[in-house]
């Protein structure tokens, strides 16, 4: 029953006992030999708190802002495909639960609804982002984002680590079948494999040539705020930056594409280093989100002292409306706000602000790796490719 779900760890227990194998495998699968889905949580183990003492933590704040939107948590909802292969209600789930509750909720390209449905579900004012894959044909690509923003999505992350489908092995076991649950198969989509697993009958549409050269095409179809989500590297931080996107997201896709890729929490240091050479830090203009591997709100402090604005959690809710539908979302995020306010008592910290980097011990977050922390993998001696070599 709901009521013993006590952390977003029980949900995915549930979400395994309940869910038909083919969605299990589809949802639970990372890539080759799982390594980075491992990483990503094992690395948050890594970074230690140092909590302040006496500091009047009658009341605490956890509420912020991501890129311009209200949110009452740091987290953001990330986009998961498939919802309905969970729950009937597939993606609708969140967008109530997180219209009630005031958190933003990023629609994937590839949701099970439609994207208008799952707009008209929101609420008035309620913030929500769009997750793109982009197509082979511009064209279809152009009008899904320039409807998004008509419809009022205030930002546009663009996946940037799936130029090919990783080799997701559980799912790959399973056969596709059109049951409704993946319906929303994009426009163009041509030569679906069904033998070969859900991820590789639905992303066929997906167009590798993306480059550089693409953002300035990206930035002339809209003025929504422009993300690349899936960032792992501070050269790719800074072209980036560079190119004149609102922001980043580290991301490994969940472990789901290059295994043994970094987990964002790691990359995280260096990029911050990195962008901190370019201007302003933090940069009102530009955004560092991390997800992967998030299950707890003292993951989310890590990342939030180690620079991140804010943090997107993609399976944690997933698996929250697969077990329970909307109320799952909902309990989720009463989950996460009792988190907060615990544990912001306990760090010293009243508001997202004054969580600053000294509140963290991050020494052993690559110490795995034979390197010390003042191993800046960005070092003097790599010289940042420009723009206009791509
Ligand atoms: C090459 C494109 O994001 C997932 C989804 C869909 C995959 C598309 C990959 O399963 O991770």
């Amino acid at each position: 029953p709901l009521d013993e779900v006590l952390n977003l760890h029980d949900f995915e227990a549930v979400a395994k006992a309940v869910l038909p194998a083919k969605a299990w495998a589809y949802y639970s699968s990372a890539s080759d030999d799982e390594i980075t889905i491992r990483e990503n949580r094992a690395a948050f183990q890594r970074v230690w708190f140092r909590p302040r003492i006496l500091r009047d933590v009658t009341s605490v704040d956890w509420s912020t802002t991501i890129l311009g939107c209200k949110s009452s948590l740091p987290v953001y909802i990330s986009a998961t495909a498939l919802g309905k292969l969970g729950h009937p209600d597939g993606e609708l789930n969140l967008t109530r639960a997180a219209g009630k509750h005031g958190v933003i909720q990023m629609i994937p390209t590839l949701a099970s609804c439609s994207f208008d449905e799952i707009v008209d579900a929101a609420v008035p004012g309620q913030p929500l982002f769009l997750q793109l894959y982009v197509n082979r044909d511009r064209e279809i690509t152009k009008k899904y984002v320039q409807h998004a923003e008509k419809r009022g999505v205030k930002a546009l992350f663009i996946t940037v680590d799936a130029p090919q489908l990783g080799r997701r092995e559980k799912d790959m076991r399973m056969k596709f079948v059109d049951d409704g649950a993946g319906a929303k198969v994009q426009e163009g989509q041509k030569d679906v494999k069904k033998d070969q697993g859900v991820a590789r009958a639905i992303s066929s549409f997906i167009d590798p040539s993306l480059s550089w050269k693409d953002i300035p095409w990206f930035r002339s179809i809209t003025n929504m705020h422009i993300i690349l989500k899936g960032v792992s590297t501070p050269e790719d931080a800074i072209l980036a930056y560079e190119a004149g996107c609102q922001g980043i997201v580290l991301s490994n896709h969940g472990g789901r594409q290059l295994d043994t890729s970094r987990s964002g929490l790691e990359n995280l240091v260096d990029i911050v280093a990195a962008l901190k050479t370019k201007g302003p830090w933090p940069n009102p203009n530009f955004s560092v989100f991390v997800d992967g591997g998030v299950r707890r709100a003292s993951d989310v402090l890590k990342a939030i002292a180690l620079g991140a604005s804010a943090v997107g959690v993609g399976r944690g809710f997933l698996y929250a409306f697969s077990s329970y539908g909307q109320e799952g979302v909902e309990k989720a995020i009463q989950i996460l706000r009792d988190e907060f306010e615990m544990n912001m008592r306990l760090l010293g910290a009243r508001t997202i602000n004054e969580i600053v980097p000294e509140m963290v011990d991050a020494s052993a977050l690559r110490s795995h790796a034979g390197l010390t922390p003042s191993d800046n993998l960005y070092n003097s001696t790599y010289q940042p490719l420009s723009l206009a070599s791509f």
